[in-house]
């Protein structure tokens, strides 16, 4: 049996009719890689259903790596995310009308917590294939950092987070995270060098 690769992406939120990152989760399922095969989920954007729902897929398919995805409208390309805040600070509702504000992600879980994914060879992948990428160092206040706070708590070898910028269509996301988890399969440890930002 392969191993299995989790990919997950986000319903619509915020009025959109649609969200290319569920979109492309769905387009990878099936997809096999360097002795893997991914399944693809898509997670309601909603806080009270988005962790649990996360957790049930990884206890159903133990995956060695978990990646999720997440629309970033107002970024352009790829972002890998460092960390994860264990704050919630909603700036809209989300699906099922709730808006929690200054409430923790997980009451008794550390203030933040750091990808075990090789986010910075991943990022220079993508960029070696023409994609626009880079390391993140805020994954947002919202569901997708909501749901990253909690995929780091999982029992899952290495997880993290992808941000997908409004620029990229689902094909493009796609092609993008294939990049992505061929270059973190690849990588057991991180590349040197800085990805670190002043602004
Ligand atoms: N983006 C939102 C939640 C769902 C999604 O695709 C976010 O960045 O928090």
């Amino acid at each position: 049996m392969s191993a299995t690769l989790l990919v997950t992406g986000f319903e619509p939120f915020g009025g959109d009719a649609t969200n290319p990152s569920g979109d492309a989760a769905r387009l990878l399922h099936g997809h096999v890689m360097a002795g893997h095969v991914v399944r693809g989920a898509v997670l309601p954007c909603v806080f009270a259903e988005a962790p649990l729902r996360l957790r049930a897929l990884v206890d159903a398919h133990r995956p060695v790596l978990l990646l999720c995805l997440g629309l970033a409208a107002s970024r352009r390309g790829f972002h890998l995310e460092r960390v994860a805040i264990n704050l919630i600070d909603a700036r809209i509702a989300d699906n099922a009308g709730a808006q929690p504000v200054d409430a923790p992600v997980d009451p008794a879980g550390p203030p933040a917590a750091f990808t075990t994914l090789p986010v910075k060879a991943m990022a220079a992948a993508l960029r070696a294939e023409g994609f626009d990428a880079d390391v993140s160092y805020s994954a947002g206040t919202y569901v997708c950092n909501q749901v990253f706070h909690a995929a780091m708590a999982l029992p899952v070898p290495r997880a993290g987070f992808l941000h997908v910028g409004g620029d990229l269509d689902a094909h493009t996301i796609a092609a993008g995270v294939r990049v992505a988890l061929a270059a973190a399969l690849a990588h057991d440890t991180d590349l040197g060098g800085t990805a670190g930002r002043i602004d």
